[in-house]
């Protein structure tokens, strides 16, 4: 017979800044670090769920660190049953919304409620779920990259294993997103996948344009061509581009996705396991995909995202952009250009002597 069950004692949350083996360039920037809050959900049963999620820039750190642990005290005695704790957050927070650090609170604390309950069973995440760990395809995830000064980067991409790689335009103007892709298409060959992402900084009008011009570079898909909210804008540009739309790292919580796909906003769809909230919440998009018969992939979070691909019937691709990798014992593995979930729980471990190196104190 099971034990009692199994319940929150205190939620612990830190704040790391690890760096990256890659710096992110974006049509907006630089992420040249990577601002994470790492998640410990202790339990009355000795198993601690773990999770960590990004907070995309360092003066969003403390805030989350504080709003994860506030959140977490209210919590305390509650059982770890992930369903529950949703709509009781689902509750709490209707009249604020879930967009935001709210949002992102509550999906790694999901997170690591099912780490918990994986460990407690001894088993990963992906059997919970009632599927089983198997190798899931992955893209390599690049920012701006610059076909000659990058080419080593990329050829290790391939020897790797990796059979879809993604780059970033919109930093320059159309004949640079051209000449980039022309430049990358030719190095990869015709038979590897390749995405471009404009993370939201056109308007509809240049979208279509851009789009036009490089369709003969046989791109996988285009992300995120317009602001995130503007679906009416996706919508528009997908009706005319040759190439499919990808979207929804920005799309909050299966509400969010169920208004994005009735609008026909994207041909494929990417939640963020922090965005979507996390495991309850990507169950709940998964089956949306599946009856709009819409290819499902994943944003960052690639160790949690290979136990969920594996129980998403549209699966598509693993995103691999790696950001945590410096503070985990065991970190994401590629093998052929796969991810395959581990456990137990979300086989995710700290690397005590590096989060000791990168914490940041308050
Ligand atoms: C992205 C978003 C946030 C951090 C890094 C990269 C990007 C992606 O939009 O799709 O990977
Ligand atoms: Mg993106």
């Amino acid at each position: 017979m099971s034990k009692s069950v199994l319940a929150i004692r205190s939620v612990k949350a830190r704040g790391v800044v690890v760096p990256l083996k890659r710096p992110v360039k974006n049509a907006f920037g630089v992420i040249d670090s990577g601002p994470l809050v790492l998640i410990d959900v202790e339990t009355d049963q000795g198993v601690t769920g773990r999770a960590y999620i990004f907070a995309y820039a360092k003066v969003t750190l403390k805030p989350l660190v504080h709003l994860v642990e506030e959140i977490g005290r209210e919590l305390t005695g509650r059982p770890v049953a992930p369903y529950d704790l949703m709509a009781a957050m689902d509750a709490k927070f209707r009249l604020l919304g879930w967009q935001g650090l709210v949002g992102m609170a509550v999906s790694g604390l999901d997170m690591a409620y099912w780490d918990a309950l994986g460990q407690l069973a001894g088993k990963p995440v992906v059997e919970l779920l009632g599927g089983s760990p198997k190798p899931v395809q992955a893209y390599d995830s690049y920012g701006v990259v610059d076909p000659v000064a990058d080419e080593r980067a990329l050829r290790h991409s391939l020897e790797q294993g990796f059979r879809g790689i993604k780059i970033k335009g919109g930093d320059g103007d159309a004949a640079n997103d051209e000449r980039v892709v022309k430049g990358v298409r030719t190095l990869l060959g015709p038979d590897v996948a390749l995405m471009i992402d404009f993370n939201q900084s056109l308007d509809p009008a240049e979208a279509t344009r851009r789009i036009a011009r490089l369709a003969p570079y046989d791109l996988h898909w285009i992300e995120e061509p317009v602001p995130q909210e503007n679906l009416l804008g996706h919508a528009r540009v997908r009706e005319t581009s040759p190439t499919p739309i990808q979207a929804g790292e920005n799309w909050w919580f299966p509400r969010g996705f169920a208004e994005a796909i009735a609008t026909g906003a994207s041909d494929f769809i990417m939640p963020d396991l922090m965005k979507c909230g996390g495991m309850t919440g990507w169950l709940q998009v998964a089956a949306q995909a599946e009856a709009a018969n819409i290819p499902m992939s994943s944003h960052l979070f690639a160790e949690a995202s290979a136990h969920m691909l594996a129980v998403t019937p549209t699966a598509h691709w693993l995103e691999f952009l790696d950001f945590a990798s410096a503070i985990l014992a065991k970190p994401a593995e590629i093998v052929d250009g796969k991810v395959t979930a581990r456990g137990p729980g979300l086989g995710l471990e700290w690397n005590e002597a590096a989060v000791a190196k990168y914490l940041i104190l308050y």
